[in-house]
């Protein structure tokens, strides 16, 4: 045993210092912890405002609600050790989605169709305010034959729900017809069409060998029996859609959110899916036709252009609908990106993002994600700089508070545009190889500019998060560039430090965009423009740790860079699951 761990830690490490692709280990069961070496990542590392359990590893958000005052969290969670497996649902509950406190497990394996494994799901409110949840049983062993179950409370009037009930004529959904038993999970929170009063909802899938990701549509009129409808909602050339998430928007961009059941006129839908080959979620805006039971992106080549909720470590997530503050709201889960041996020594793996209220941008094409209002009552002591120019070269420090945890909104404002470097072709449709290839530490004509996180003072460690503008040949507007470059964010080399970025889709003809950053000790998550473009990132630095942590803007291009305004808010940890 000791052995088969040397040569699984061996084998991990080599896939991180490959550092090819976006590392996960969904499928590693069990790493042996005497077999590795003590942690490599300081403990005080350990986020504090983002959401965790005390220890162990968690990955998807499950069926999130709000019931009878409470905001309910579930999520997939290992109660024996920091690697995928042995998953449960875990569950907590908060006032606020900022302040936690977790409960007993809700859902664990306890009957033939879930007995080895209770994977993702989703929680529906029935119009009776029945919260009920459907999710993915693993039925049989060693081999991931995927079905669908439900669960009801026990008591309804307890609005903590601690105890759920599963129905004896579970599983209410299996794969028949032709679909792939092993890739068949995940189902939707349900929308009931007022017109034949039936309730449907997606099941995520493959087709066609494993290279169509598929969304099938599930029918029922009493929330128990349940048809396929023939055709899928959508389907792409993308390979398994895990966790869909399919939901109606306001049109003309309130930022107000809708029930999952509305449709009509003013709405728009959105699909997302999370590609198993990608590890990464991708959404389309589109329109949903109620008759034909379809789906159609308005971008026509929606499914390759590839609009992501976030350009970083952001995987699995779920929306739901908040009635109590009228919003939709987006939860994701965020992998850490050490090793899963460091994992295993440090006793815990996973974060949630920090919910983001979502609606769509006035323009239709995209949607636009802010930090749930909630997260400023953690906002503490804060710092203010305004009309700072930053010359071409320089960064200024922000002093007088901590940043290890922070929450950070600033303005620049380009003096000219006139220098912006021309946009090689071939790098113009991945914004990915472009930072790549122009990260932070390439002087740059407009840009690159923006803030040095988690930096230590002799400046070895600090992780960018940056803009950069290029001028595109054939088109009017110039193209920003917005990218986390962490190559430098630890001196430690057994870490995955993948630079991350995305096009913002915005207008800077008059030199303005902001930024917000939510730094967190070891993550460090971005809001471009408004929340245009987002981007998550796990750090780990080994100097700038606590007090050791500084914030800097700093300006790597040709032209001035003004700070219009820039706060700096020291973070003050939440109640969190007792961690
Ligand atoms: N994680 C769950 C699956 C889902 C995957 C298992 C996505 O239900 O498809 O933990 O991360």
């Amino acid at each position: 045993m000791r052995a088969l761990g040397r040569v699984v830690w061996a084998w991990l490490l080599l896939l991180q210092l490959a550092g090819a692709s976006h590392v996960v280990y969904e499928n590693l069961l069990e790493v042996e912890a005497a077999a590795v070496p003590p942690s490599i990542v300081d403990p005080e590392l350990r986020t504090g405002y983002h959401f965790h359990p005390p220890k162990n590893w968690i990955n998807d958000p499950n069926a999130p609600m709000y019931y009878k005052g409470w905001y309910h969290f579930f999520y997939q969670y290992n109660p024996k050790g920091a690697v995928w497996g042995n998953i449960v649902w875990a569950h907590s509950v908060s006032r606020d989605l900022i302040n936690w406190v977790a409960l007993e497990t809700a859902i664990e394996p306890s009957i033939p169709s879930d007995q080895y494994g209770c994977w993702s799901g989703s929680a529906t409110i029935l119009p009776d305010g029945t919260p009920v949840i459907m999710y993915t049983g693993i039925d049989r062993p060693n081999i991931n034959y995927q079905v669908q179950n439900i669960a009801y409370p026990r008591n309804k009037s307890d609005p903590l729900l601690r105890e759920w009930v599963k129905p004896a004529h579970n599983p209410i959904i299996v794969p028949e017809g032709g679909i792939n038993a092993t890739q068949f999970r995940d189902p939707t929170t349900a929308w009931r069409d007022d017109d034949d009063g039936r309730w449907r909802l997606l099941i995520g899938s493959v087709a066609a060998g494993g290279a169509r990701g598929v969304a099938y549509v599930y029918r029922s009129r009493d929330f128990r029996r349940w048809a396929r409808v023939r055709r899928p909602l959508h389907s792409a050339a993308t390979g398994m859609w895990e966790c869909p998430d399919f939901y109606p928007v306001e049109r003309d961009g309130r930022r107000v959110g809708l029930e999952t059941s509305v449709s009509g006129r003013r709405v728009k839908h959105v699909l997302k899916n999370s590609l198993d080959l990608r590890r990464y979620d991708y959404y389309t805006v589109g329109a949903y036709d109620r008759r034909a039971e379809r789906y159609v992106p308005d971008d026509p080549a929606g499914d390759e252009r590839r609009l992501r909720y976030d350009y970083g470590n952001f995987y699995a997530s779920k929306t739901f609908y908040d009635p109590a503050k009228r919003r939709r709201i987006l939860w994701g889960w965020a992998n850490e990106s050490d090793t899963a041996a460091a994992d295993v020594a440090k006793g815990w793996a996973g974060i949630q993002a920090i919910p983001r209220t979502v609606w769509l941008d006035p323009s239709g094409k995209q949607l636009l994600q802010w930090p749930i209002e909630e997260v400023e009552a953690l906002r503490g002591k804060s710092v203010t700089v305004k009309h700072r120019v930053i010359k071409p070269g320089q960064h200024v420090e922000v002093i007088g508070l901590q940043t290890a945890q922070a929450d950070v909104e600033v303005s620049f404002e380009v003096s000219s545009l006139a220098g912006a470097e021309p946009l090689d072709p071939a790098l113009a449709g991945d914004a990915q190889r472009l930072c790549g290839a122009r990260g932070a530490a390439v002087e740059g004509g407009v840009g690159p500019f923006g803030l040095w996180v988690l930096a230590s003072a002799d400046m070895q460690e600090r992780t960018a998060v940056f803009f950069r503008v290029f001028k595109a040949a054939g088109k009017d507007k110039p193209v920003v560039l917005m990218c986390t470059d962490p190559t430098k964010s630890s001196l430690n080399p057994n870490l995955y430090k993948p630079t991350f970025a995305g096009f913002v889709d915005t207008d800077i003809s008059n030199g303005k965009i902001s930024l917000r950053s939510l730094i967190d000790r070891s993550v460090v998550e971005s809001f471009g423009a408004g929340g245009k473009t987002c981007i998550l990132s796990r750090v780990y630095p080994s100097l700038s740790i606590g007090n050791n942590a500084r914030l800097y803007v700093f300006n790597n291009g040709k032209a001035d860079v003004r700070v219009s305004r820039l706060t700096a808010w020291q973070m003050k940890k939440p109640l969190m699951n007792g961690a």
